[in-house]
């Protein structure tokens, strides 16, 4: 039953796209939900050169004010990144049944659909996606009978080295809190789970009453995204609002998630992001959504906690807190939240009254 809505819905999808918006209602987002136009701040996401001697410094310090930034000299091969958007292309531009013989099933989390946040909102999204947890290879064969191993490839090889960058970053935002990736046994010992998130957002005709990915956190540790050379994500900031974040050749964005909210004791608060569509152009998107064994529990590092500053969370393993975050979105942060915060003011995740359902 869930499987066929979430059909009928990408169907609905496909059938939007192809009439145009001006002759179908518009079932874009809410007018409080259309973009604000306070991103032309001269706020700017940080951009880090990873090779930069200061690069730990930096990147704690984008963490605490931002929770999203930038990187290059990231050491993943620019080809790489360029094959990963070739495969992505080649898929979304797949005929729309044959997309479907993929389809994400009912209670799984692979394969083909709309954006999995979608359950939370009334109205379509103008995007459609692909999710790959473990092996590409039972979607990929369903997707092209003869002809997948090149697909396989690529992502094999994508995850690989998403998984050392992710690494990489890993000891960067733990040892600017103080602390080592020795300090959290897991980080060096157990191999996670990641999922691999690609995002296609065609051009839409009516862009300012349509959204390609409504706000949400991501339920990672961290996330790392390429974008092709079309602007759409925006991260909000406290203070300055809605920032796009623009695309750089060979730069990938990294987004704090909420697990490392968690971890990190409410000092590195996750992102509030979504992406906005383009009249003119495809934009696409590969996010490599990174976390701990899914059999871990996360709570606040102890290194991070005294009596001042008492644990803010409850632990949680990644795939407990993926169930709280599909029952209860955006409010599964302070689901899990032990006390209130000591000045007394809302959870810097619940972004202070930025609509995001
Ligand atoms: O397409 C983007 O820029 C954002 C993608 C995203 O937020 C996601 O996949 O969760």
């Amino acid at each position: 039953m869930a499987q066929w809505k979430d059909t009928a819905r990408v169907l609905e999808f496909s059938a939007f796209a192809r009439k145009g918006i001006e002759k179908v209602k518009v079932r874009g987002l809410g007018d409080h939900e259309l973009p604000s136009h306070n991103s032309s701040t001269p706020d700017q996401v940080p951009v880090i050169n990873l090779e930069d001697p200061n690069a730990m410094k930096l990147v704690g310090h984008a963490c605490k004010t931002w929770g999203v930034f930038q990187v290059t000299n990231h050491g993943v091969p620019t080809n790489l990144l360029q094959q990963m958007e070739a495969a992505g292309r080649k898929l979304f531009a797949l005929p729309m049944q044959q997309k479907l013989k993929a389809a994400r099933s009912p209670n799984g989390v692979s394969g083909y659909g709309v954006a999995r946040i979608s359950a939370f909102f009334p109205k379509l999204m103008w995007s459609e996606g692909f999710t790959i947890v473990g092996s590409p290879y039972e979607h990929a064969r369903k997707l092209w009978p003869n002809r997948y191993s090149r697909f396989c490839d690529v992502i094999e090889e994508y995850k690989e080295e998403m998984n050392k960058l992710a690494q990489k970053l890993m000891s960067l935002m733990l040892g600017s809190l103080g602390v080592t990736m020795e300090d959290v046994k897991w980080a060096t010992t157990q191999r996670s789970c990641p999922a691999l998130q690609l995002n296609s957002y065609p051009a839409c005709p009516d862009p300012d009453r349509a959204m390609g990915l409504a706000a949400h956190t991501d339920s990672t540790l961290l996330t790392i995204l390429h974008q092709n050379n079309t602007s759409g994500l925006q991260a909000h900031k406290e203070g300055t609002g809605w920032v796009t974040v623009p695309p750089i050749p060979g730069a990938l964005v990294i987004n704090v998630g909420d697990l490392l909210h968690i971890l990190s004791n409410g000092l590195y608060p996750s992102v509030l992001h979504r992406a906005m569509v383009n009249r003119t152009q495809h934009r696409l998107s590969v996010a490599y959504l990174y976390g701990p064994p899914s059999n871990v529990e996360i709570s606040p590092l102890s290194k991070l906690t005294d009596q001042v500053h008492p644990p803010l969370y409850r632990a949680v393993t990644w795939s407990e807190y993926l169930g709280t975050k599909a029952k209860h979105f955006n409010k599964a942060l302070s689901s899990v939240r032990l006390c209130g915060p000591l000045n007394g003011f809302a959870d810097t995740n619940d972004h202070n009254g930025v609509r995001v359902g």
